[in-house]
Order: C-alpha cells, then structure tokens, then sequence
C-alpha cells in the first residue's frame, strides 16, 4: 500500500511540474551592431537572450526591417546604410519579447570604375576633362563615387608622376583615382600619346 501511494504521489508532483505554465516571456538584450557590406548577417547573434523555462535553440525568432521594402535580412548587408532592426522572441508557450536595435552596415567596397577611352591620343597642348574619362558607380551605397586624382605616370606601375599633363612628346599612363564618400578608392590607367 505505502509503495502505491509513493508512485500516486510522485506522479501527482510529476503532473503539477508539467502542469506549470509558462507565463514569462523570454529576457533579451539588443545592442546596436555595425558590419561591414557583404558580411554575413544572421540577427539572432546580435541578441543576448534567456528564457525561465526554454532553452535558447527552442525560441522563436522574427525579425523586421523597419521602413525597408526588402525584408530580406540576408540582404541587408549589400547596401550600406543605417537600418533599424525590430525583434519578437517567443518562447514555446506564445510570451513574447519585443524590441529593437540599430544595424549599421559600413560601405567597405570600392566603385567599379571603366575607362570611357582606351587609349588618350593627342598634342601637346591637348588638356581634359579628367572626369569625362571614365564611368563610375558604387554598388555599395547610394551616395555614388566621384574623381578623387589623377597624374601622368612614366610607367603603368609607377605611382609618382606628373600634374598636370606633359611638355614633352612622349608615351605616358594616366592614373585616375576614383572615390567613395568612405574613401574606398579604384584607379584606372589610360595610356597617353602625346605628340
Ligand atoms: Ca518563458
Ligand atoms: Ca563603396
């Protein structure tokens, strides 16, 4: 009889553990991150979260990029910007945690930058636009890309030169830097005839 009772109470304890609810929502903290373009950005790593009863890997996780059409996390990382990240975590019994942080993502890529013409032809007295010369974009931010320098170099190689252009009939490169706004630069080389 006594044996019986200890199983009718351990199963009575066993049911009132199982029974209990789970009624506070998981803890997080969310600091605001910054990344470079084209890292890989998985949100869950940027929050510290714990929950009273789940273990982390049995959370729910979602996540929204405020004001952006493209809620594509993943794809968050191609275009440089600041961005405001919105959270729910969620523990197996529905309590949710709410909140938000800021994800900065740093325009490390340089601009693609094609020469307009393969090969500068001209007198001695020939000046130019520098900046018709060649065609640039910055895929990486929206704030575009601009000429940075240029000087006419002795050699493909060389990084001394001249500015501005030669007094002398010759073979000559000239070397065009373009820029980003975060200086992340390209340089071209056109070769140079003057005669
Ligand atoms: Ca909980
Ligand atoms: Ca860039």
């Amino acid at each position: 009889m006594k044996k019986y009772l200890v199983i009718f109470f351990v199963i009575l304890v066993f049911s009132m553990v199982a029974c209990q609810k789970d009624e506070t929502p998981p803890t997080v903290i969310a600091n605001d991150t910054t990344v470079n373009n084209l890292e890989i950005v998985n949100p869950e790593t940027f929050l510290i979260v714990s929950d009273d009863v789940d273990k982390v890997d049995k959370l729910t996780f979602s996540f929204t990029i405020i004001d952006e059409l493209d809620q594509n996390i993943e794809r968050i990382n191609q275009k440089a910007g600041v961005y405001q990240i919105s959270y729910t975590v969620s523990d197996r019994a529905g309590n949710e945690t709410t909140g938000s942080f800021q994800l900065t993502v740093l325009d490390v890529l340089p601009p693609v930058v094609t020469a307009n013409f393969e090969m500068i032809n001209g007198p001695i007295t020939t000046s130019y636009d520098i900046e018709s010369l060649f065609t640039c974009f910055d895929e990486s931010s929206t704030d575009g890309c601009f000429l940075h320098s240029w000087m006419v170099v002795s050699t493909r190689e060389s990084t001394t030169g001249i500015m501005p252009l030669p007094e002398e009939a010759g073979e000559y490169y000239l070397k065009i830097w373009v820029s980003d706004l975060r200086s992340n630069k390209t340089v071209i080389v056109i070769p140079m005839i003057i005669e």
